[in-house]
């Protein structure tokens, strides 16, 4: 005998491209506990990476091209170089995770001079794809450390987590930094508060009896066409309810900020400084469509704070009540529930989690439930018998909270049978 088979990625990226890989970088998944749509407004979330994770396989190259093959044989192979601009190619399409990844290296070539090196990289995981779990993030994160271990850069990861963030941007959303910072910052046992003005991340133990069972509803949260389009709209619907808020600070308000009267006021500077009752001034001066937005946007990160402090005394039934409060937010305010999700956090509610709701961007994907040992049971049992209702395979799993992305450097397969 040999001795155990070589992993997978390790032997197909052998046979793709006939030598072998010298290095892996793996990014996680992530499951948000609390805080959805208030990341691009600046505003904390609470999430954790997950067992899940995207690795890439790779070989530096001793020119600028980047060849990538993917192990799941629908998603087809492509090339591009670092010394030409990038292409975005058709909406959806996994090589625009890779480019986007590409753009912030490419960025900080430039900005430490130097000719950029590309890489031969085989990218395999196991993260459900279009479920509000981040597969998308996880995929630019691991593919960022891998182009950045071939240029020999080294970047601090806070600014990486701001780097990784708009440079997702290019694939068309307009997304906020959670997705990149926790793949980057995640940490075993633990889940992370992250604020965003500016990026800081804390980490947070989940206590041992605690368990979030996630269920993945069937419908595809893919953000291309319609949901792209829908989340790039909240977003500016979220800046929109700012901006029109903005003439009716007095001089008084302003100084509570410590602002020059006119200087621009953000969602952190409301969520600080409550005794300004941004709600009740919201209400009186902003269209319905804009302050239903900006009343989710200011109570769900006021409940990440609540829930936060839940997380770290251990108070199951707060941070429940906290996650009910959530989704019923992102239900009416925010409008991102489907009629699945509702199913699913109410039939988790009934069967005795302390709280449920959907987790990430929404308008299908994922939903997340806070169980202890007893209801984690009847929870997967009932979500795993409505699942099979709707026709779907069921993804149930409990999330184990995982550490953040890393590379390591491999043995040659010579070596190591
Ligand atoms: P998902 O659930 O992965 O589509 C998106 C955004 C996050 C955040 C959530 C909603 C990206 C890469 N991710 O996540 O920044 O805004 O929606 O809380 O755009």
């Amino acid at each position: 005998m040999n001795g155990p088979a070589p992993p997978r990625g390790t032997a197909g990226f052998a046979r793709v491209f006939g030598a072998d890989s010298t290095h892996r970088a793996s990014a996680p998944g992530r499951v948000n506990l609390i805080g959805d749509h208030t990341d691009y407004n600046g505003l904390p979330v609470l999430p954790m990476a997950i067992q899940f994770r995207i690795a890439v396989w790779f070989r530096p190259r001793n020119d600028a091209t980047v060849r990538l093959v993917n192990a799941d044989p629908g998603s087809e192979p492509g090339s591009f170089r670092l010394d030409q601009p990038l292409e975005r190619g058709a909406g959806g399409h996994w090589l625009n995770y890779t480019k986007a990844a590409a753009w912030a290296v490419q960025q900080l070539v430039e900005e430490r001079g130097g000719q950029p090196r590309g890489m031969d990289a085989w990218v395999d995981g196991d993260v459900p794809v279009a479920a509000g779990l981040s597969s998308s993030s996880a995929l630019v994160v691991a593919t960022g450390l891998a182009l950045l271990e071939a240029n020999g850069l080294v970047v601090e990861r806070t600014d990486l987590m701001g780097r990784l963030a708009r440079a997702e941007r290019f694939v068309g959303t307009e997304g906020g930094g959670m997705d990149q910072a926790i793949s980057l910052g995640g940490a075993r046992g633990h889940a992370a508060r992250i604020d965003f003005d500016p990026l800081t991340l804390r980490t947070v133990p989940v206590p041992q009896s605690w368990r979030f069972v996630v269920a993945h509803s069937g419908q595809r949260a893919e953000k291309s066409g319609g949901v792209q389009a829908f989340y790039n709209r909240q977003v500016r619907r979220c800046a929109e309810a700012l901006q029109q808020l903005a003439p009716h600070w007095s001089g008084a308000d302003c100084q509570v900020l410590q602002r020059k009267s006119g200087a621009e006021v953000t969602y952190a500077d409301l969520l600080r400084q409550a005794e300004l009752d941004p709600l009740g001034r919201a209400a009186d001066v902003l269209p319905p469509e804009l302050f239903r937005c900006f009343r989710h946007t200011l109570t769900e990160a006021e409940r990440v704070q609540r829930a936060e402090r839940a997380l770290r005394t251990g108070d199951t039934q707060t941070f429940g009540a906290l996650m009910d409060a959530s989704h019923a937010s992102l239900a009416d305010d925010y409008e991102v529930s489907t009629p699945r999700l509702n199913a699913l956090v109410d039939a988790a509610r009934a069967a005795g989690a302390a709280g449920a709701r959907l987790t990430g961007a929404g308008l299908g994907g994922s939903v997340v439930a806070l169980c202890d040992a007893v209801s984690e049971v009847a929870v997967k049992r009932d979500w795993t018998a409505l699942l099979r209702t709707w026709g779907e395979d069921p993804v149930v799993f409990t999330a184990v909270p995982s550490p953040g992305a890393h590379v390591e450097s491999l043995e040659p397969l010579s070596a190591s049978g």
